[in-house]
């Protein structure tokens, strides 16, 4: 296969900032292909043969294909470990725990963002979507309260360095808050979300984005999520 600089697979405001930000880390050439959902384009034969799931992010790396979040990210950390994405250090229970937290954003709570931001999409008919997204905002405190309490104790989420899973929280911070999730009751994620989002790479990304939603408007293929409220009993 032809070596070439690296396609990232994306669209504005989804869990593919994450990746994208990660790229503008490390900093070297990279492209994006943008895929606008609204014209069905993550369920086309020539993006499924990227992705069969149909789903974003994807990154062409130019050796082959990854997709899923998570090992986007545990890709590029090891292939550019002076960018320091995440703290890798080869011993395998340190490792681990390292991946465990990223596996944690990208399995326990970015499904819950979903059913927070989209609980339609779960549903044949809209009737149920109040209820699911208010057992998702239950089960995101649940799983947000450790997090808090961690992030009292130290500065990132790894420790005293920034690392790209703090970059990932900001990106499900921005989702839930977005729509309609108390931004009050977790100030200590505020705060550190707010400090991921400062940094020069993230901005880079979030103008690399903004540059992507125009074209989608410009298009009529800007995505905007249905108001759902919270039923609250
Ligand atoms: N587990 C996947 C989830 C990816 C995902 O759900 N991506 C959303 C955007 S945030 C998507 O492509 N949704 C389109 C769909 O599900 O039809 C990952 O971490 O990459």
């Amino acid at each position: 296969m032809t070596e070439h600089a690296p396609i990232l697979y994306m669209a504005p405001q989804t869990c593919a900032r994450v990746s994208l930000t990660a790229l503008e880390e490390i900093g070297e050439p990279f492209e994006t292909r943008l895929i606008a959902f609204k014209a069905g384009e993550h369920r086309r034969p020539d993006y499924l043969a990227v992705n069969p799931a149909g789903k974003i992010p994807a990154l062409d790396t130019g050796r082959g294909i990854v997709t899923q979040s998570g090992s986007i990210l545990l890709y590029l950390a090891r292939t550019h470990p002076d960018t320091k994405l995440l703290p890798l250090t080869g011993d395998p229970l340190g490792d681990a725990a390292t991946v465990s937290t990223l596996f944690r954003l990208s399995s326990d709570l970015h499904p819950l963002v979903t059913r927070f931001v989209l609980p339609g999409m779960m549903l044949q008919s809209d009737e149920a979507a109040p209820q699911i997204r208010a057992k998702a905002e239950e089960l995101l405190i649940q799983q947000l309260q450790p997090i808090a309490e961690q992030l009292a104790q130290q500065r990132w989420m790894l420790g005293p360095d920034w690392s790209i899973v703090d970059t990932y929280l900001a990106w499900i911070w921005f989702r839930i808050t977005g729509a309609g999730f108390d931004a009050a009751a977790f100030p200590e994620i505020a705060e550190m979300t707010g400090r991921a989002n400062d940094r020069a790479a993230a901005k880079r990304a979030l103008e690399h984005e903004a540059r992507a939603q125009q074209d989608l408007k410009q298009r009529g293929l800007a995505f905007t999520p249905p108001q759902v409220t919270t039923q609250k009993s």
